[in-house]
C-alpha cells in the first residue's frame, strides 16, 4: 500500500531548486562524528518527491533474517557514478555538495542511493554506512530528505549515551561526517503516528556504501 503525500504548506511551488549551502550548521556528536543540517534546502520538495515516486525504477528486496526471509520495509534503486540520476535537481544537488565539501572530503560525492519509505512500516535498522571505506576512514555522506518527515537518529556505536533525533522532509540535507559512519550508527524507525511517505537520496563518495 502506498500512502498519499500531503504536501508542505509552507513549500507550495512546483519549481524545484536547490538554495545556497551558507546556512548549513554543523553539530559535533563526539568520537570525531559530525552531522551538518540545512532544513528546507530545497524549494519545491513535494514536486521531486511525486516525479521521484513515479519515475524511480523502486525494488523491494527480501533478505534472511532468523532463518525466514522476510521484505525489506522500504523501496530501493541505487545509481552508480557512470549512471544518469533519476531527476537533473538530483545531479545539481550532488556536484553542490562536491564544490561545498571538495577541501574537507577531498574528493566528489559519485554515487547516490535511494530509500522510498511508503508509510510509517517501513524503517530502517541502527546501522552504520561501513561496507566499504566508511569502516576504515572518515567520510561523509549527504542525505537529501522529501515527502513527509521522519525522524534520523544517530547514537554511539553500539547503543549507550544519548540519541539525537533529526526529523528530516520537505527538502532538508543533512550531512554525516568525520568518524560518523564508523563511531556513531543511524536508523529511521518505524512510526505508530500516520506518516506520509518520504524518499531520502544519499549521496556518498566513490567506495562508501
Ligand atoms: O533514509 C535515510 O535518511 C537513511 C538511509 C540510510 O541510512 C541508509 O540507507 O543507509
Amino acid at each position: 500500500m502506498t500512502t498519499h503525500l500531503q504536501g508542505s504548506l509552507f513549500d507550495q511551488t512546483d519549481e524545484v531548486r536547490l538554495g545556497p549551502l551558507d546556512g548549513l550548521r554543523r553539530t559535533r556528536l563526539g568520537s570525531g562524528a559530525w552531522i551538518d543540517l540545512l532544513p528546507g534546502w530545497l524549494s519545491g520538495a513535494d514536486a521531486l518527491f511525486e516525479r521521484l515516486a513515479a519515475e524511480v525504477p523502486w525494488r523491494a528486496e527480501r533478505r534472511e533474517m532468523y532463518e525466514r526471509v522476510v521484505d525489506v520495509p522500504r523501496l530501493l534503486a541505487f545509481y552508480g557514478a557512470s549512471d544518469p540520476l533519476p531527476h537533473p535537481l538530483l545531479a545539481e544537488a550532488r556536484d553542490a555538495l562536491s564544490a561545498h565539501y571538495a577541501e574537507e572530503l577531498g574528493e566528489p560525492f559519485t554515487t547516490a542511493g535511494l530509500c522510498h519509505y511508503r508509510d510509517g512500516r517501513d524503517s530502517v535498522a541502527w546501522h552504520g554506512d561501513r561496507i566499504g571505506r566508511g569502516a576504515r576512514q572518515d567520510t561523509m555522506v549527504a542525505i537529501l530528505s522529501v515527502g513527509a518527515p521522519r525522524d534520523l537518529l544517530l547514537r554511539p556505536a553500539g547503543g549507550g549515551g544519548g540519541t539525537v533525533r533529526r526529523p528530516l522532509g520537505h527538502g532538508d540535507l543533512i550531512v554525516m561526517g568525520g568518524s560518523c559512519q564508523r563511531t556513531w550508527e543511524h536508523c529511521v524507525p518505524k512510526s505508530t503516528r500516520a506518516a506520509g511517505p518520504r524518499i531520502s537520496v544519499q549521496f556518498r563518495p566513490h567506495g562508501v556504501r
